[in-house]
């Protein structure tokens, strides 16, 4: 009964109410903002698919013509905001998400944000098998708890994925720093974006703090690989929930950054492979992110044999 009450107030906080961008409430079906190459955002886009909802036309994110508004039926219409040209650091974006992160979704001209709240959104709105388990109330506490390690561990997705993974590619420009906390003002930056970004930066961040969040989020996968060991097909017993979406996606990135789980987790290794031949991995979350998946396995597999890449790290703690 709490986690429901809690999940509920959660979800509240997630629900724009009154946006301050002028598209919003023009957009008819269900329209994502989103990027192909993020974790947060390939959440929401498994779940629609899992939900039945395909990919639809493409948007520009922040066009507000009637023909760019309009829904379509049985498909998400795609409004991409590239984190890579910082699309998502532009005043039109912050208008739609005043933290500056993807994902943000609208639905019949409400406005949502936070992805696993969107997912749990979803999961009432459309209906069809629950990502949010809802008969078994020890099932429901399990993906609740494990949902809920997956948002805290967030960063530590970021800082290991930036430290081993993206490196330099990540960096901001002066200016780009500058219109990120220009832009926060109407946020709260629940992310952490300006402090992060700012030590990231100047390098000021040290080691000890990277290898902690990796400690964090290897002791995590220490606990999956137990829970799975009595044969269970998904996280918390045989149905897929909201806690194998947080972890598949966080799972994918960091297997993207040469994170050895085949060699130190094979059975979480396993579910994870499970998870990702359903179609709605396949289509909703690969889609158009494969290539830029396939490069960023590439460039891992070129840093682990060089010996500076994630996985020499993950095994020095793990085996
Ligand atoms: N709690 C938010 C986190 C959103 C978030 O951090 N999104 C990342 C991508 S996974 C982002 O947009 N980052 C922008 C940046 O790092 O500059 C959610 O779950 O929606």
């Amino acid at each position: 009964m709490r986690n429901n009450t809690l999940l509920i107030q959660e979800r509240i906080m997630a629900l724009i109410e009154h946006p301050r961008s002028p598209i919003a409430g023009k957009l008819e079906g269900v329209h994502l903002f989103h990027y192909d190459g993020a974790p947060c955002a390939q959440r929401v886009r498994f779940a629609l698919h899992e939900k039945g909802l395909s990919r639809g036309r493409e948007v520009k994110f922040d066009a507000g013509d009637p023909v760019s508004c309009a829904g379509q039926q049985g498909a998400w219409v795609s409004r991409q905001v590239s984190l890579v040209k910082k699309d998502h650091l532009t005043e039109a974006y912050a208008l739609i998400q005043p933290n500056l992160v993807v994902p943000a979704l609208v639905h019949d001209g409400r406005l949502h944000i936070e992805s696993m709240d969107i997912v749990e959104y979803l999961d009432e709105a459309f209906g069809g098998a629950p990502l949010v388990p809802k008969n078994d109330t020890a099932v429901m506490e399990d993906a609740t708890g494990l949902t809920r390690l997956g948002k805290e561990l967030h960063r530590s997705i970021r800082f290991v994925t930036f430290r081993w993974g993206l490196r330099g590619l990540a960096r901001l420009s002066k200016e780009d720093e500058e219109q990120l906390r220009d832009l926060l003002k109407n946020g709260n930056d629940t992310e952490q974006l300006v402090n992060f970004y700012e030590g990231y930066d100047r390098q000021s961040i040290p080691e000890t703090i990277y290898e902690e969040h990796l400690e964090k989020l290897n002791a995590a996968f220490r606990d999956h690989e137990h829970r799975l060991s009595d044969g269970r097909d998904f996280l918390t017993g045989s149905d897929l929930t909201m806690a194998d979406v947080i972890w598949a996606m966080k799972t994918l990135r960091l297997i993207e950054c040469g994170y050895p789980f085949e060699q130190c987790f094979p059975l979480y290794f396993a579910w994870f492979q499970r998870i990702s031949q359903r179609p709605s991995f396949r289509e909703g979350v690969m889609g158009k992110h494969r290539l830029m998946s396939s490069a960023f396995k590439f460039k891992a597999r070129l840093e682990n044999l060089l010996g500076i890449g994630l996985k020499r790290e993950v095994l020095m703690r793990v085996t």
